[in-house]
């Protein structure tokens, strides 16, 4: 199979290069066979191409409501049906999200991101989420929210708050996600992409591995990824934080390498985007980290916790960047 040169997914610009790539399924894959050190000095080559190379994004998590959710999302410790040590907890009061953004924000993070364990949002909680994006923004923090389904009209609320990013991710291929979620059908999710398209908030979607899923369909989540059009402007990679209690506790783990093939082969195919490093970073060592910042990994969940799970801590990040010749990457937003 034919992969396609690298010079054709470049572009001065990187608006231009987010219009332009399309990768079947197959391309993905032959990208993923490639021998480690040919695909990741690839990889490396197009993140050098588009992007200060030792520069990393630093985003701050927050579970703004916690637990109780309705869906059955098979990896998720926040669902209602699954029994896990995680408390539920009400939407968080407008102070207590402020205060924890100010201290994301002297920490070093310059992103935000609210996220709720909603099948979507109702008009009054939305309405209390807006009021939190707007006093987030006015801290100069880019916002980013993850909230669910949207309906008609909810992005464009949150876009007149002030929201940058909104986070919804298709999680994996077509072929495996009737096997980890029945509740909400890819259809559901890529319409409410479109909906935060439409509205002019930038896309934040990804997905996750180490699900059990194959390679043939890791592959097929990046294409999918790939081939949205624009491509996301930022694409979150998580690893399966197993979760007692969840329906895919206990699958066996990924290799690491195969986490690192994966940052790779969405860098490539998303030369423009920041790919994030996401969940499960608490897991992997500094060195497979190390690997993933090479392959092109150029943002991160900065903070000790993710929504209900545990992340490094910032020290901890403190010391990996000094290792690495890392620093934090500077806002974008072009607000
Ligand atoms: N409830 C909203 C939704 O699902 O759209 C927003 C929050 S939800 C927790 C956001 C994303 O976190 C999920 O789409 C999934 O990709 C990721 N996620 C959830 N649980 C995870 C886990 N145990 N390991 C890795 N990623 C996880
Ligand atoms: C994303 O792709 N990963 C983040 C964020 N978007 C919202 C969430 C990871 C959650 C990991 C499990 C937990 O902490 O509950
Ligand atoms: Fe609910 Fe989101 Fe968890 Fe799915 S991933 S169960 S929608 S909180």
């Amino acid at each position: 199979m034919d992969i396609p040169p690298l010079n054709e997914h470049r572009s001065a610009r990187a608006d231009t290069a987010r219009a332009s790539a399309r990768w079947s399924v197959e391309q993905v894959e032959a990208l993923f066979a490639l021998p480690f050190s040919d695909l990741l000095h690839r990889a490396h080559g197009v993140h050098r191409e588009h992007f200060e190379p030792n520069a990393v994004q630093l985003s701050t998590l927050l579970s703004v409501k916690t637990g109780g959710c309705p869906e059955d999302c098979g990896y998720c410790p926040q669902a209602a049906r699954y029994h896990t040590d995680v408390a539920d907890e009400d939407l968080l009061a407008l102070e207590t999200v402020v205060a924890t953004a100010r201290l994301a924000k002297e920490n070093g993070a310059t992103r935000f991101c609210m996220g709720a364990a909603w099948r979507g949002p109702k008009p009054r909680d939305l309405e209390r989420v807006a009021q939190m994006v707007t006093a987030v923004r006015a801290l100069g923090l880019e916002t980013c929210a993850t909230l669910g389904l949207l309906k008609e009209g909810q992005a464009e609320q949150l876009k007149s708050a002030g929201l940058d990013y909104y986070n919804h991710n298709i999680d994996t291929a077509p072929e495996f996600y009737g096997g980890i979620i029945t509740t909400r059908t890819q259809q559901d999710r890529l319409d409410t992409l479109g909906r935060v398209r439409r509205a002019g908030i930038r896309v934040c979607c990804g997905g996750i591995i180490g699900m059990g899923e194959s390679r043939r369909t890791r592959a097929a989540l990046i294409a999918q990824l790939a081939s949205l059009d624009p491509y996301p402007e930022s694409v979150p990679i998580n690893n399966l934080v197993q979760v007692a209690g969840t329906p895919l506790h206990g699958t066996p783990e990924l290799d690491p390498l195969e986490f690192v093939r994966t940052i790779a082969c969405a860098r490539i195919t998303m030369p423009a985007a920041m790919v994030r490093l996401s969940a499960g970073r608490q897991q992997m060592s500094e060195a497979v980290q190390a690997l993933c910042f090479h392959a092109g990994a150029n943002s991160i969940f900065y903070g000790e916790k993710l929504l209900t799970t545990g992340n490094p801590d910032v020290e901890h990040d403190r010391r990996l960047f000094e290792k690495l010749g890392l620093r934090p990457m500077e806002a974008d937003s072009g607000r």
